[in-house]
């Protein structure tokens, strides 16, 4: 921006007003001023940054305390080595500052990447400590230190402690070398191969300060469906830059592994995992890959999935190939996530029981330093799924979690849909293998059976657009996915409040209405897309806008119509028990017992995936007392009206929010108003022409007849796979 423009917005809306052009750059980063009459604890409390930085994580931390304190105090700090007055903010390890090793802070608790942030007295004098037992630890207190003068927490009695519950916290980047990403929504690729490694980004800094700042300590740079070029010299020279520029912020760098590359790379004739050429042509490009990056993550691998090669190329288990990986990798204490997200090219099973059915029987065949990274549901990243049977049962492979944090199947980046509800359903889910209270994320942190590695990866939604993430809404998914990595226990809602308030207001009248839209959100997209445990609706290939009546692709399960099954007697998959040898797909039989036998049970499915696991008749009876065929037409309507609600929201918010911010949201939900009328539209026009029923009273009938949906076609739709 013009320094003469800045000079006439601040003149124009003066400091007590929302700042005015806002792009959304500084995320939940922006430190913008604290009015000291509203809070005055900042003042009293925080007077001086003390401590040394002699490492280049302790000097991002110090850096990150400065420039945040400067912006929330409205003017810079003094900085000094020692504390030297009361109101000293401390950071260090009991190495970089011998009085944090004296101060009795039970540093113990924090393990090696946690913190302890305490309101201590030192000669009488009033402090605040930030102190962790590694660096990295020292960093992350900063950034939850600087997170409470955000959401303008009281600093007098600070008592904080705090450490991870899961080791390895990744973004997944389905970024390809030409820049384009698989289901991205925000842009371009944020790397930028080709002017790597000569020119850094000063994005590039930013982007491992935004993931430190949630604790996401793992970066994957390429897209799953990997290209083996990304492990030539000339590109590890590229990734070896950008590791360089995340070092200082506790991200590693991590590579997908395309399976063919010793055939593509080596010219090998083989990429069989027990041949030993091959093993050995691994064991030298991973050597050369630490050569590049000392501190290299490992490899993230989707093998024998739509059309990626793999291991069963050469009739080997999922195993055999992650683990020669593995014994590359070990030497130097890199990893290898081996993904569980396969379905066959040829199986004619029911596409939700694939993962279970190849992975199950591998349980305790993996390396020690093998994760398989498990997608939340069982088929793909939809708006609602059951989780997948895998939590609970695979004890002996350490199991991790997939999100996806790029919008796929729920409205690419216009639609709002806060994602830590959907996230926290999942978690919270109950395998009950080691009875009551085995949830999802006690198998993710490792608790349940007792893991060696533990982990979670979420499907990056960051691409080279000026906010980051495609809108600014989206953003907060990002905020969500580290902070559930680091406690995958935290409340959906207490991260969405800490994120409003952090890059927007801390206006009671802002939070508590823009909130509960959020809080809102995701259930909205339920219902206008996919409600009742409906999935899969998405137009073929792009995902963008329904096709239910999709039925004529070459592989069942790309079609629509394979997953929803309606016809003129009713709708939903039948997925328990076969009767009398015909019927069911008897999926419910991956869960526990007591989990099937819920699932198995129309009457004991909760309504919201009735669908999912049952073809029941248009005409069966819901809880409310209407039939499916209304319950559905009106949650479909229902979706819609959600969204009209928070239009309206978010309009009375005007001024609460800076104009450039508060417009695009505003506009954003107009079009996310407009597609979920057409979701509506498009859906129960189709369904009606198979149950041929009325719609309820007081419904309004399609806009258009089924065949204008049906010829839409959208060939340029963003972040085509
Ligand atoms: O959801 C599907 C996507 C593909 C993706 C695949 C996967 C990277 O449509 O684009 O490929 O999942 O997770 O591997």
């Amino acid at each position: 921006m013009k320094y003469r423009s800045l000079l006439a917005c601040i003149a124009a809306v003066g400091f007590s007003l929302p700042a005015c052009c806002e792009d959304g750059y500084d995320l939940w980063l922006r430190y913008s001023a604290v009015d000291s009459a509203a809070y005055p604890a900042l003042r009293t409390r925080v007077r001086e940054i003390a401590g040394s930085a002699n490492s280049p994580t302790l000097e991002a931390a110090r850096a990150e305390l400065a420039r945040g304190l400067a912006g929330l105090a409205g003017a810079p700090l003094p900085i000094a080595a020692e504390p030297s007055q009361a109101g000293a903010l401390l950071f260090g390890t009991p190495r970089s500052s011998p009085l944090i090793g004296q101060l009795p802070l039970a540093l113990a608790k924090a393990g090696n990447e946690g913190y302890v942030l305490r309101s201590v007295t030192v000669d009488g004098r009033a402090m605040t400590v930030i102190a962790g037992n590694s660096d990295i630890g020292v960093l992350y207190g900063a950034f939850h230190f600087l997170r409470l003068v955000q959401t303008r927490q009281p600093l007098d009695s600070l008592d904080v402690v705090s450490q991870p519950r899961t080791q390895i916290r990744v973004l997944d980047h389905w970024d390809n070398l030409d820049r384009h990403v698989e289901r991205g929504y925000a842009g371009q690729s944020i790397w930028d191969w080709h002017k790597l490694p000569g020119w850094l980004d000063p994005r590039y800094a930013d982007y491992a300060r935004a993931c430190a700042s949630i604790g996401i300590n793992g970066s994957v740079l390429t897209n799953v469906n990997a290209n083996a070029t990304s492990l030539t010299p000339a590109y590890l020279e590229k990734a070896a830059a950008l590791a360089g520029v995340f070092r200082p912020y506790g991200v590693r760098v991590y590579l997908t592994a395309r399976f063919s590359a010793p055939i593509e790379l080596g010219g090998l004739k083989t990429a069989d995992p027990l041949d030993p050429a091959v093993r050995a042509w691994w064991k030298a490009r991973v050597d050369e890959v630490y050569r590049h990056i000392p501190d290299f993550g490992g490899f993230l691998v989707k093998a024998n999935s739509e059309g990626q090669p793999g291991p069963q190329d050469y009739k080997r288990t999922h195993a055999d190939g992650a683990n020669m990986l593995a014994e590359a990798l070990a030497p130097h204490g890199g990893i290898v996530m081996w993904r569980a997200f396969v379905y066959a090219s040829s199986a004619t099973e029911d596409r939700a029981k694939q993962a279970y059915a190849e992975f199950v029987p591998l349980d305790g065949k993996f390396a020690d330093n093998v994760l398989v990274q498990v997608k939340n549901g069982p088929i793909d990243f939809q708006p609602r799924e059951p989780f997948s049977p895998l939590f609970g049962a695979m004890p002996k492979t350490p199991l991790m979690m997939e999100f996806q944090i790029t919008k796929e199947y729920l409205g690419f980046s216009t639609h709002l849909a806060y994602l830590g509800t959907l996230w926290e359903e999942a978690l919270r889910a109950d395998t009950l293998v080691k009875g009551k209270g085995s949830t999802v994320a006690k198998v993710i942190d490792g608790e349940l059976h007792g893991y060696r590695l533990t982990g979670m990866a979420g499907v990056a939604n960051i691409g080279s657009d000026r906010n980051w993430s495609g809108s600014h809404f989206d953003q907060a998914n990002w905020f969500a996915f580290g902070r559930l990595a680091w406690d995958p226990f935290a409340p959906a809602q207490s991260i969405a409040e800490d994120w409003m308030r952090m890059t927007f207001s801390n206006d009671p009248a802002f939070v508590k209405p823009v909130m509960e839209m959020m809080m809102g959100s995701r259930e909205a997209v339920v219902d206008y897309m996919t409600p009742l445990g409906l999935a899969h609706l998405m137009g073929t290939g792009h995902h963008y806008g329904p096709a239910p009546w999709v039925s004529d692709l070459s592989r069942p399960e790309w079609n629509p119509a394979y997953y929803h099954r309606a016809d003129a007697n009713g709708i939903g998959f039948d997925r328990g028990p076969p009767v009398n040898g015909s019927g069911g797909s008897n999926a419910v039989a991956q869960y526990a017992p007591k989990v099937a036998a819920q699932f198995s049970d129309p009457k004991k499915t909760p309504e919201n995936l009735l669908l999912w696991f049952h073809h029941v008749p248009w005409d069966r009876k819901m809880a409310s007392g209407r039939t499916l065929w209304d319950e559905l037409v009106l949650h479909y309507a229902h979706g819609v009206e959600e969204v009209g609600r928070m239009r309206r929201t978010w309009d009375a918010q005007r001024g609460r929010v800076d104009a450039e911010r508060f417009a695009q949201v505003a506009a954003f939900l107009a079009i996310q108003e407009q597609e979920a009328q057409w979701w509506r539209d498009a859906c129960i026009a189709y369904f009606q022409s198979l149950s041929k029923l009325p719609l309820p009273a007081g419904v309004p009938a399609p806009a258009h007849p089924l065949e204008y949906y049906k010829s839409l076609k959208f060939q340029y739709a963003p972040g085509r796979g």
